[in-house]
């Protein structure tokens, strides 16, 4: 039971402690780092909110790894999450879409392992569309001679301790879990704290929206496209034609997923041969949150959070949601998986 406070506000901080309490075993470090990523994105929200009247907007003039144009908000974002990392000491190493490589911090013995998407769908800024950022939490792996590796980082998505995400839309809502449900808070700029909005959030077992890019409907495998079909169909028993909804911003369209169910797909195409997405900082953390709170994630074939890492920016496709939805697409995936394109 959360103790609510005599105005019956609950914050991040006092949820994080309350949580924390029934653990005595806990050390206060994985709250501590929840803590710091809350702060971060305090301040990351406070940059986007204003970035249409400083000049913040636009592209910083680089590319990142997958050769997308970096604007000046993702390393204002990236800037600040590592630097909140950096000083509470107990994170070894960042892997972040804005970074090539691993970041080692500071704390050589540090006993976490994060990885972020500091703005994920960044290229929405200039156009007022809602953003996000997007962190996951490993254990570093136990050495005698306290050795690190980059290859520690390769963990699959079931050994997150923690991942969450921060939507900077019409509110900042900052949602997370630990494996023991969904949290959400709604950020209350008047007095800088995030307030306690939901707690063991469950998304509906069957939802009626689909959320894809069908300008790639040409390379969708038959069985997708024979799915996207299906939804299409007028069939009142099974509330049928579905909605499309798509707003080219993960974290918004999974957002609106958890809240009122449906299926979220960034299938593998020609362009993509390996899907969009990347496995570790977009679709592990958003899996972890969607199935703590009954969804489903998949990537076409298997569970997200069961395929082994085999490179830190690795792409995939990913279907998830609603447990119905995913299952349906999954049949139809199989059934025509031998028919070609
Ligand atoms: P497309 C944003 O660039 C992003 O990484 C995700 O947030 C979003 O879901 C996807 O790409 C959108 O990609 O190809 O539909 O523009």
């Amino acid at each position: 039971m959360v103790n609510k406070s005599k105005n019956n506000l609950v914050t991040l901080e006092e949820y994080i402690i309350q949580a924390q309490n029934r653990f005595p075993g806990a050390t206060g470090e994985l709250s501590q780092l929840l803590r710091d990523i809350g702060l971060a994105a305090k301040i990351i929200s406070r940059e986007v909110n204003k970035a249409g009247i400083t000049n913040i907007l636009g592209f910083e003039g680089s590319t990142n790894i997958h050769g997308e144009a970096v604007k000046k908000l993702d390393i204002f974002a990236d800037g600040q999450l590592i630097s909140a990392l950096e000083r509470s000491l107990i994170t070894c190493m960042v892997i972040s879409e804005e970074n090539d490589g691993v970041v080692k911090l500071g704390a050589r013995n540090g006993k976490y392992i994060v990885y972020l998407d500091p703005l994920d769908g960044s290229s929405n800024i200039d156009v007022n569309v809602s953003i996000g950022s997007i962190f996951s939490i490993y254990m570093r792996e136990a050495r005698f001679d306290q050795t690190l590796r980059d290859d520690d980082a390769l963990q699959p998505g079931v050994k997150q301790v923690a991942a969450g995400y921060v939507l900077y839309g019409s509110s900042t809502t900052l949602c997370y879990t630990t494996g023991l449900g969904v949290s959400m808070f709604t950020l209350d700029p008047s007095i800088g704290e995030f307030i306690l909005s939901d707690r063991q959030i469950k998304l509906p077992e069957h939802g009626s929206i689909y959320s894809i890019n069908e300008g790639s409907y040409n390379s969708w495998p038959l069985g997708l496209k024979k799915y996207i079909k299906y939804c299409q169909e007028e069939d009142a028993e099974t509330n049928r034609p579905y909605s499309a909804r798509y707003i080219g911003s993960m974290v918004a369209d999974i957002h609106r997923t958890l809240i009122k169910g449906g299926i979220f797909i960034y299938p593998h195409s020609k362009r993509y041969p390996s899907g969009k997405l990347r496995l570790m900082y977009e679709c592990n953390p958003l899996s972890f949150i969607i199935e703590q709170a009954g969804g489903m994630a998949t990537n076409g074939k298997e569970r997200i959070m069961e395929i082994q890492p085999e490179a830190i920016h690795q792409q995939t496709p990913i279907y998830i949601g609603s447990k119905e939805n995913v299952t349906t697409v999954m049949e139809f995936l199989e059934e025509y998986q031998e028919a070609s394109v």
